[in-house]
């Protein structure tokens, strides 16, 4: 019996009789099928396969050699075909310089709701501090019965606990308050990422070490340049923060504090105090500049929001968008629909999809882990017309709050603010599967 191999040339057309079919065999027999198939497809697999192709043909040139040895990188990086899936800074969202700036994750690029470590969104106010574990302390006090010094190795003691959340810079959607202003999804929703985060309830160690029945607050502050003074709630820290060591299975990356930062899920990214170094309580609130900063919005009427806490229910179709056009399709195509939806209040309960700018919805299907405070995946399947669309989502929390229109979230808070901006998102597809950011003011109720 000859043996086929899929470089041989005159290769026979009867290979029932062979045991094994070169690769070729299969594209020429499919080939033959594969008119059939396109007028019988309601699966989303394109049916162009290529007989002489040569990428499926001919050997691998990284076939013929060996490839590298296990010992060439001992800490892995994706491949180098990937370059361009990196952070992005642009000076129009920067105070000046790069040390207080914000590097985006390019949430158009990432699958499932896990940001690797290298793509997590960055926001430093005096640049990332590198700090030794071995001089890391972490000192508690005020309200509390026991205050006490802390190390990392004192901290790991406690049992640790690991949960998906995601942290979204409250000025996350800033540059589109008044109107479009970029085209570009990294730029328009960057300021967020998602990680699975391994550390220590807060509350475990405030229960170990006492909390005074007078506590209402917490100060956060971090050891680097800027130190993020940030007060919250004493109820809030008892809920669900945490003080995290871990990131997606391995140490905090510097960028995001290592070796230790607070976590404040849902609630705004600021909150989240990195470098850690001070917890202190107190039974009322600081009120010198100094000691502290926060985020207020303004209102229309000049007043500001003091307190506003948590990122508002909130979701984007990340495919398509401006970076991922739909100018391959043909008409009767089908292709998914993906996006993100998040709620710092809770769990996303279902997400909406109009393909008019929001005069009529339908739902998608959530995929993958729903959890509160974290990234949700949402889908839809869609065949393409090659009709122009207004694609908006519009996503729905477990505590009813809903994303409103552009009208709505303008009527409520005007347009000075520049945090807390969770109006829905329309791209404009045109008929050639273009993508394009518009803003859809006269949403129908
Ligand atoms: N110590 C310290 N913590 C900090 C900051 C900082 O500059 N210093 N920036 C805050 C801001 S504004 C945000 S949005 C989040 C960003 O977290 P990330 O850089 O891990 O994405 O960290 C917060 N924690
Ligand atoms: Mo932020």
């Amino acid at each position: 019996m000859t043996k086929v191999t899929n470089t041989s040339e005159n290769f026979p057309d009867e290979v029932s009789d062979k045991k094994e079919l070169s690769r070729r065999d299969f594209f020429r027999k499919t080939a033959v099928y594969s008119a059939s198939a396109i007028a019988a497809a309601n699966v989303l697999s394109p049916v162009n396969l290529k007989a002489d192709d040569p990428a499926i043909i001919d050997e691998a040139e990284w076939g013929t050699k060996l490839g590298d040895m296990v010992t060439k990188n001992l800490y892995g990086m994706p491949s180098p075909y990937e370059h361009n899936v990196v952070r992005r800074t642009t000076d129009l969202l920067s105070s000046g310089d790069m040390y207080a700036s914000v590097s985006m994750c390019p949430v158009h690029e990432l699958s499932g709701i896990i940001t690797p470590n290298g793509l997590f969104f960055t926001r430093n106010h005096g640049g990332t501090a590198h700090v030794d574990p071995a001089e890391f302390r972490l000192m508690i006090h005020g309200k509390v019965k026991r205050e006490v010094v802390l190390t990392l190795d004192d901290l790991k003691k406690y049992p640790s606990e690991s949960r998906i959340y995601f942290i979204e810079c409250p000025a996350n959607g800033s540059t589109g308050w008044r109107g479009p202003q970029f085209n570009n999804l990294q730029f328009m929703k960057g300021m967020m990422s998602c990680a699975e985060w391994t550390g220590v309830m807060l509350k475990t160690v405030l229960d170990d070490i006492g909390l005074e029945d007078d506590a209402v607050w917490m100060l956060s502050e971090g050891s680097d340049n800027a130190g993020n003074p940030r007060t919250i709630p004493v109820e809030k820290a008892l809920d669900d923060a945490m003080l995290v060591w871990g990131q997606n299975g391995e140490a905090l990356r510097p960028e995001q504090g290592y070796p230790l930062r607070l976590l404040v899920p849902g609630w705004e990214g600021n909150l989240n105090t990195k470098w850690l170094k001070r917890l202190e309580f107190s039974d009322k609130p600081w009120h010198s500049k100094e000691e502290t900063s926060k985020y207020t919005l303004l209102q229309k009427s000049g007043k500001a929001i003091q307190y506003f806490w948590p990122n508002e229910v909130n979701s984007v179709i990340t495919s398509p968008c401006h970076q991922k056009p739909w100018t391959n399709l043909k008409k009767g195509d089908l292709i998914e629909i993906e996006g993100l939806a998040w709620s710092g209040h809770g769990t996303i309960k279902h997400v909406d999809i109009s393909f008019d700018g929001g005069d009529n919805w339908v739902e998608a299907s959530l995929k993958g882990l729903v959890l509160p405070k974290a990234w949700t995946r949402f889908s839809y399947i869609f065949k393409w017309e090659g009709k122009p669309l207004l694609l908006t989502s519009r996503a729905t929390d477990d505590s009813g709050n809903t994303q409103p229109t552009i009208d709505q979230e303008t009527a409520a808070v005007g347009v000075e603010s520049i945090y807390h901006r969770n109006g829905m998102v329309t791209w404009e597809v045109s008929a050639n599967g273009e993508v394009n950011n518009v803003h859809i003011r006269k949403h129908k109720a």
